[in-house]
């Protein structure tokens, strides 16, 4: 028997067992059977859009979870984690953006495709491409308890082995409140935590502060305290630490502009978890001489964790009417994917292998 904990309600639910659904018009579930008379393309093709059901869900709190969710074993479930406006937001659109582009991924061999086609057409539709394409600045996520933004399978063609990933993105002020509900958090197997610099009183100036983002530990308390590990040394969630909006230090801090050469860098960089240590070492080492310690909390208590540098957008938003626009000659994000593929490797999802310095060379 498989199981699966439910993201949404963090019940276990007998996975082959649970009832197939599929939407209606109206939003409703449905039931999925199939018919005598229908051939396989028929089935499939009604199959298309299919969910399980979470069982026990009832009334208003009915739901149901991509049909091929647990169809993997366990699947990694990502959160993203850092206060309102830090940049969750537009970092996971362009991390998504790369990660389901199939002619890179093949580079790192693996194969990406969507667990849930309507969910990811409508992120895609909505977010990742009215950003990356016509450098559209997207909107505050609602402070509401936290959904899926997107989930896929990985198939890793080295290893042969497949994966679920789920991914979150949840509001800043929904994870800085202690009172808020964040079930997610019991079924999530990794971190991305997401440093914004300007709220760094070094750097951003009077209004930043010294003790660091809150959410990240009040996200690393509960986690400690549902998962049990109050009192343990180290939590074994892996974890990335994303120095985000790198656009704009990269001019001014030696440590951030080595790893954003101008002119570009190879776009292979990205996919050379070899530098990750080295990366790592830096990020430290910035954010202690910016006398930001206190967003290393998450580096000190994931017992897995690597630091990073990144830009979601290359370029401040300019403001146009009630939004943000991005001027497409200067939208370019960088380094967005490298995280997400360290997280991976400390997921066992990719060859942990790659993140060692030495790893490098037997993949060229
Ligand atoms: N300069 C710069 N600004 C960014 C970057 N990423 C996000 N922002 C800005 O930061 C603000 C908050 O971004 P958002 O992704 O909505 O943050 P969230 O609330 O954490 O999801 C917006 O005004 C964005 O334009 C970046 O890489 N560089
Ligand atoms: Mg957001
Ligand atoms: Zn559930």
């Amino acid at each position: 028997m498989t199981t699966v904990r439910c993201p949404i309600c963090l019940r276990l639910i007998d996975w082959s067992a649970a009832e197939e659904v599929v939407m209606t018009p109206a939003g409703t579930y449905e039931r999925l059977e199939r018919r005598p008379d229908e051939d396989d393309i028929q089935w499939n093709h009604r199959r298309l859009n299919v969910y399980r059901m979470c069982p026990g869900s009832a009334g208003s709190s009915q739901h149901a979870l991509p049909g091929r969710y647990g169809d993997f074993g366990e699947p990694l479930v990502i959160g993203m984690v850092g206060e309102s406006a830090s940049g969750k937001t537009h970092l996971l659109a362009a991390m998504i953006g790369m990660f389901c582009d199939a002619a890179r991924m093949t580079r790192i061999g693996l194969s990406v495709g969507a667990l849930d086609l309507a969910m990811h057409d409508q992120y895609m539709r909505e977010q990742v491409r009215p950003f990356l394409d016509n450098g559209q600045g997207l909107l505050g996520t609602r402070p509401a308890p936290p959904e899926f933004t997107d989930a896929f399978w990985v198939h890793n063609r080295r290893t042969g082995r497949d994966t679920a990933i789920a991914f979150f993105d949840v509001s800043g002020e929904w994870l800085a409140s202690h009172e808020s509900e964040t079930p997610f958090l019991g079924a999530v197997n990794g971190l991305i935590f997401v440093v914004d610099p300007a709220r760094i009183r070094r750097l951003g100036g009077a209004g930043g502060s010294v003790t660091g983002d809150p959410s990240f530990g009040i996200v690393l308390d509960k986690l400690a305290r549902i998962r049990g590990f109050e009192g343990s040394a180290f939590l074994p969630v892996p974890a990335v630490v994303v120095i985000g909006k790198c656009d704009l230090l990269r001019h001014t801090e030696d440590l951030v502009g080595r790893w954003f050469p101008r002119g570009g860098q190879d776009d292979q960089e990205e996919f050379d978890l070899g530098t990750v240590e080295e990366e790592s070492e830096d990020a430290y080492a910035f954010l202690w001489t910016v006398e930001a310690g206190g967003w290393l909390a998450p580096f000190v208590r994931c017992a897995d964790s690597t630091l990073h540098f990144a830009t979601a957008t290359g370029t401040k938003a300019v403001l146009e009417g009630d939004g943000e626009t991005f001027p497409l000659e200067l939208l370019k994000p960088r380094r967005t994917l490298k995280p997400l593929l360290s997280l991976l490797a400390m997921s066992g999802v990719l060859e942990r292998d790659k993140l060692s310095p030495a790893g490098r060379r037997g993949d060229r």
